[in-house]
């Protein structure tokens, strides 16, 4: 009687759950999640910019509907509601697609429309992006709604230098060029720093750690959003234009008033510790990647495919080995790359926008599907018939599952790394491979050894 976890397939729980339901139920509840996440980013957008939905964004059941679907996975698989694996599986796949619909193009949908489409420009990354010289505001979390009035307030204060953490920062990097420190994974570094006068966070992939952490240095945490509040943090409402203004201007005071309790030594110790910033080359969509010239060159064979790099860098896996992988498939691959993975491909130098495209957030997905899209059309060709893998080697959280399962619905074959978001050996990932075949002609790839992958790739048989 819980928790509900089956190692062997002979074993049924005591109410009966076999191995495979229970395998069906964990995905649809982390592809629940992930496309929470995203619709519910989608919609803060939408309500503070006025909630008119761009041309395209009705789901079909009708606006908000995708709430409703979300809703129902997850009474689906509560306790003694659904009990046939394919049925939920199913579920995963149509809410993947809602994912991709209601989340990851409504939000960059919304985003353009505010911001209008990125522009190819050059852009820094990495924690030399602070400056020891200047009152450092970095900004952290996934709804850059925001971020275009602190950026405002920012560009007014001669004293003040603001970057992007995470997501709220890479499609800041990309829309307004505003230098990116860091992604997931190193954004306690950017505290730990002891030179940032202010971390504003919006929502997701904010680590609980960061109230403690902040209190060891002097940074204030300021909070934007009612859903991710922390304790400790002063709360500074962004839910509209109007806030937001006010927010930007409080902001930009507090981490001022902040810099004289800067530690005497930490700017020494950062000069003398932080590497030199990388160039790299970001803001790229759809409609700036030269897609004729890469269909041409996939047409007379000198690339081999495409291949969206995306989702988290796990320092439990090798990350150095996939971006190795990334590096070598880029001879003859088109790599385009967002998320945490575009800042680990950028803070090694490989954001080059020649062979590696920084394409912006984990929500600018939705840039690589359009691209997938007309580079198809351009071919005369169905999305399945095309060579585009879409690549998450290392997923930590719900949304890149549902992200990878919705490049799945789109046609494209779709590479998970570990942790695995099902267990391969189950006979519920061999119904998901079967629908996934059946319904839209693409295929799930379980491997979590960079060698192993690249070895699959340079097989004559893919
Ligand atoms: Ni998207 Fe993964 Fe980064 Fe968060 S920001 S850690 S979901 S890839
Ligand atoms: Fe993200």
């Amino acid at each position: 009687m819980g928790p509900c976890r089956l190692t062997d397939e002979t074993q049924k729980g005591v109410c009966g759950a076999s191995r495979d339901l229970v395998a069906a139920r964990n995905l649809l509840r982390m592809v629940a999640a992930g496309t929470a996440s995203h619709c519910g980013h989608a919609q803060h957008i939408l309500d503070f910019t006025g909630g008119v939905l761009p041309a395209g964004h009705i789901p079909e059941g009708g606006p908000g509907s995708q709430f409703l679907e979300i809703s129902e996975a997850l009474h689906q698989t509560s306790m003694g509601v659904g009990a046939d694996p394919a049925e939920l599986l199913k579920r995963c796949l149509k809410l993947s697609a809602l994912d991709g619909l209601c989340g990851l193009s409504l939000a960059t949908s919304l985003e353009d429309g505010h911001f209008g489409k990125p522009a190819a420009k050059k852009g820094k990354l990495n924690l030399s992006c602070l400056k020891t010289g200047q009152v450092n505001i970095a900004i952290h979390g996934h709804e850059p709604l925001l971020v275009e009035a602190l950026a405002r307030e920012a560009a007014r204060h001669r004293d003040v230098n603001l970057v992007g953490v995470c997501c709220t920062g890479a499609s800041l990097l990309s829309t307004l060029g505003v230098p990116l420190a860091a992604a997931f994974t190193l954004q306690e570094d950017v505290v730990a720093t002891g030179i940032v006068e202010a971390l504003v966070v919006d929502s997701q992939c904010i680590m609980p750690s960061l109230p403690d952490l902040c209190e060891c240095f002097h940074t204030r945490l300021i909070t934007t959003s009612e859903l991710a509040r922390l304790p400790g943090a002063l709360h500074l409402p962004a839910r509209s234009r109007r806030e937001a203004a006010s927010m930007a201007r409080k902001a930009v005071e507090a981490a001022r008033r902040n810099k004289k309790n800067r530690s005497a030594g930490a700017e020494k110790e950062f000069n003398d510790r932080v590497e030199k910033a990388k160039e790299a080359v970001v803001g790229f969509c759809e409609d700036n990647i030269n897609v004729e010239r890469i269909a041409g060159r996939l047409r007379t064979g000198a690339l081999k495919g495409i291949i969206g790099a995306v989702g988290c860098v796990n320092p439990r896996a090798e990350a150095a080995g996939w971006i190795d992988a990334f590096r070598e498939l880029s001879a003859d691959h088109v790599i385009l790359t967002t998320g945490c993975m575009a800042f680990e491909l950028g803070r090694r130098g490989l954001l080059d926008g020649e062979r590696i495209f920084h394409m912006g957030s984990c929500v600018n997905n939705a840039r690589i599907a359009a691209a997938f899209r007309r580079l198809a059309d351009l071919s005369g060709r169905k999305m399945a018939e095309m060579p585009f893998l879409v690549s998450c080697p290392m997923p930590i959280t719900e949304k890149s599952v549902s992200i990878g399962l919705f490049f799945a619905t789109l046609g494209c074959d779709v590479h998970f790394g570990a942790p695995f978001p099902i267990n391969p050996h189950t006979g519920a990932a061999g119904t998901l491979a079967a629908l996934l075949g059946k319904e839209f002609a693409s295929t799930a790839m379980f491997e979590s050894s960079p060698a192993a992958f690249l070895r699959t790739l340079r097989s004559p048989a893919t």
